[in-house]
């Protein structure tokens, strides 16, 4: 079970998200995912599928950061710029840039909902709070309705094994039970706030059906 990850690091990486302008930098939204996913491969292989996707879709923001375009990539809004701009961005299946950056942070944008929902239940949780109850029904509320029927069972059948509420404060390396709370209490306002804003963003510019 013993990995790098520690909750602190997470919420270290999202206050390191938002510019003074209140623009979300693309380097540490992804450092945040990154942390996510090393959190996930602790938890089993049933969860491998999910973290493969995820690491796909960092790989492909972060190819971006440092291909010939990387400095319009240094913020999300310059990013939605950027690629609009240069008309980058498919709004139909049919079109030749299936894998914007535009779309790509949309399907890591959509997961961010599950995680601040996520969190924000296991930090008001007590001791006889399942968590694979937490995670599906933060999972119903948000990132399902974006999912094949088959996706959703693959991932409802992965929320089955995650340990129990006393062994998951644990993984998350940050203390004890009342320091982790803390901790959440710390980062559940940072995500909702980067979320708030991308989804302001995507709205404002009708990208948030993206295919
Ligand atoms: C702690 C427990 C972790 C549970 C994570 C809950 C999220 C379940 C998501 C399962 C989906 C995985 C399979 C891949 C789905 C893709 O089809 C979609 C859409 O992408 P497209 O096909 O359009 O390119 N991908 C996503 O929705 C992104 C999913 C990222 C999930 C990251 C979860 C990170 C969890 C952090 C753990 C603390």
């Amino acid at each position: 079970m013993a990995g790098s990850f520690n909750l602190q690091n997470v919420v270290d990486t999202y206050k390191s998200c938002l510019s003074e302008n209140k623009e979300i930098y693309i380097k540490y939204y992804i450092a945040g995912w990154r942390e996510l996913v090393s959190f996930m491969n602790s938890l089993g292989s049933l969860f491998s599928f999910i973290s493969k996707d995820a690491v796909s879709k960092i790989q492909i923001m972060e190819t971006f950061l440092m291909g010939e375009n990387g400095a319009h990539y240094l913020t999300v809004q310059s990013m939605v710029k950027f690629e609009l701009n240069n008309k980058l961005v498919d709004f139909t299946q049919s079109g030749s840039h299936p894998e914007s950056g535009c779309r790509t942070l949309l399907r890591l944008h959509r997961a961010l909902r599950w995680l601040q929902l996520f969190l924000e239940s296991l930090r008001t949780s007590t001791e006889d709070s399942k968590t694979s109850i937490m995670c599906s029904e933060a999972y119903n509320e948000s990132l399902a309705q974006y999912h094949s029927w088959f996706i959703q069972t693959a991932a409802r059948l992965a929320f089955r094994t995650l340990p129990g509420r006393d062994a998951f404060f644990e993984v998350m390396n940050a203390g004890s039970q009342q320091q982790v709370v803390a901790m959440l209490g710390e980062a559940t306002p940072l995500i909702s706030e980067v979320h708030q804003i991308t989804e302001d963003l995507y709205a404002k510019n009708k990208l948030l059906e993206l295919p």
